[in-house]
């Protein structure tokens, strides 16, 4: 036991990053309070057949109103970061024209909790919560929701650009583009291939605009996105599955990255996506293109794809899927590569994430990078007396950690780890069917209880890194 001797068997780097992540709509609840507008989840929820046993993220978990309590509980853990996000119904109901001051002090209020506990705030602007009037106009296949977001961006920072230093604008603009709109599994359960690539293009375009917006204003803070990006394997030596590797390699991660980082759209994905028309204004890409002070990771399995024909396997983000978002590559099959998979059903591969982060410091140019969400969703239960012990998602939290290390040691410079999540919550299609969170939440109470994994978490923090193998 290296505790002994007070000194981990891995240890991270002075400074690292030690966080957690949640998301607004996932969490806050309070979703008709204090002037806040209404977003396309809260529409989505109120459509049947799309998620879970008809949740919805009214309450949440409450933190709205329980977030005293909640900055406690991350100053227990011994947090030095939390990743939270802003819902822009909140502070601009309408999507557009006038700022509700109540919404911006939510925010405020916040941000000084943390800061007076010690944690450094780590806000998202866009977390999948775009207002209902702004999808009602066309929503992010319209090129005017990137300037109303760039915007709202803006108006975020102005009232808390003083305290804030590190900013992500749009979490998994993957999901928000080919969830939102191809596949309809998400908010707002369009199912329009062309449209979906227009709404990717308009995230990241939004992105751009907003750091523009932003560092104009504070060019000391550091601004980036997070982007959800996969290992992706072929099932086989055919050539036909690595064509579908490449292809989705392309439309998950190289969509974003080359956009962000090289300011280009790959040209493969271009050509596999032509016959939906997909053109965008070369104007636009030095636009987005802004340079980054950090990059967002967010990893939490690898995929394996055949092009060959054969029996599908279900990929799990919602439990009502059946349209493709995988835009021009919609004969792709995902297959089981026959490792142990999570209560989501996702495959379990922690050499995916060194594997991503040696790629993304050899590839492309240099950036800070931050793991902004890992982690392993369940449906537990606790025992009789509260308690929760989760053994898997230490291991799971264990192994993606030795990855991070082992990425650090060959040069990639990975500055934090954010774990999804601090607390259980609104799992989007799967309502509250699915437990991520470090805490225990009785959805009936509200009470919080930590689980195994979060006296874990806490000690390697404690220690700066990773107890020894026994
Ligand atoms: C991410 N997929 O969502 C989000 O950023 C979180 O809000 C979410 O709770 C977490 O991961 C766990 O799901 C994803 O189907 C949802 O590929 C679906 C997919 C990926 C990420």
């Amino acid at each position: 036991d290296t505790s002994a001797v007070g000194r981990p068997a891995a240890p991270f780097p002075a400074g690292f990053r030690w966080g957690a992540a949640t998301a607004a709509y996932q969490i806050e609840g309070a979703a008709t309070e204090d002037g806040r507008g209404p977003s396309i989840w809260d529409t989505f929820c109120r459509t049947p057949g799309k998620v879970l046993g008809g949740d919805t993220g009214d309450v949440a978990v409450d933190h709205y109103h329980r977030f005293p309590e909640d900055v406690g509980l991350m100053a227990g853990l011994g947090l030095t970061s939390y990743r939270f996000s802003i819902s822009w119904s909140r502070v601009q109901p309408a999507g557009a024209g006038a700022y509700n001051e109540a919404g911006l002090d939510f925010y405020r209020r916040l941000v000084d909790a943390l800061l007076e506990a010690g944690i450094e705030p780590w806000p998202t602007l866009y977390h999948w919560d775009l207002p209902q009037p702004l999808e009602d106009a066309g929503g992010w296949p319209e090129r005017d929701t990137a300037h109303r977001f760039a915007e709202y961006a803006d108006c975020v920072h102005q009232a808390l650009g003083d305290r804030v230093r590190h900013w992500t604008t749009v979490n998994e603009p993957w999901c928000a583009a080919f969830l939102g709109y191809a596949s309809g599994e998400h908010a707002p359960g369009r199912r329009e291939p062309s449209a979906s690539l227009l709404a990717a293009h308009h995230l990241m375009l939004g992105h751009g605009l907003a750091v523009e917006a932003m560092r104009s204003r504070t060019p000391g803070n550091q601004f980036g996105a997070a982007v959800n990006l996969y290992a992706v394997s072929p099932a086989t030596a055919d050539p036909a599955d690595a064509d579908a590797a490449r292809r989705i390699d392309g439309l998950q991660n190289r969509l974003f990255l080359d956009p962000l980082l090289l300011g280009r759209y790959p040209d493969d994905v271009l050509a596999d996506t032509a016959r939906h028309g997909f053109d965008p204004d070369p104007d636009d890409l030095a636009m987005i293109h802004q340079p980054l002070d950090q990059l967002g990771v967010n990893y939490y399995a690898r995929h394996t794809v055949a092009g060959t024909p054969g029996e599908a396997a279900q990929t799990a983000s919602s439990p009502f899927s059946s349209h493709s978002p995988w835009v021009g590559s919609e004969h792709v099959r995902f297959v089981p590569a026959g490792r142990p998979v999570t209560g989501m059903g996702w495959e379990i591969d922690e050499s995916g994430l060194s594997e991503i982060l040696v790629r993304l410091h050899r590839e492309y140019p240099a950036v800070p990078l931050y793991v902004t969400e890992n982690g392993a969703g369940y449906d537990e239960e606790p025992d009789g007396d509260g308690t929760v012990q989760d053994p898997d998602r230490i291991a799971y939290l264990d192994a993606h950690l030795r990855a991070c290390h082992e990425a650090i040691a060959a040069g990639v410079p990975l500055r934090g780890y954010f774990t999804w999540s601090l607390l259980d919550n609104f799992e989007w299609a799967w309502g509250y069917s699915k437990r991520f969170g470090l805490i225990h939440v009785d959805y009936a109470t509200q009470r919080r209880v930590p689980k195994d994994s979060a006296r874990w978490y806490a000690e390697v923090i404690r220690q700066g890194g990773l107890p020894g193998q026994h």
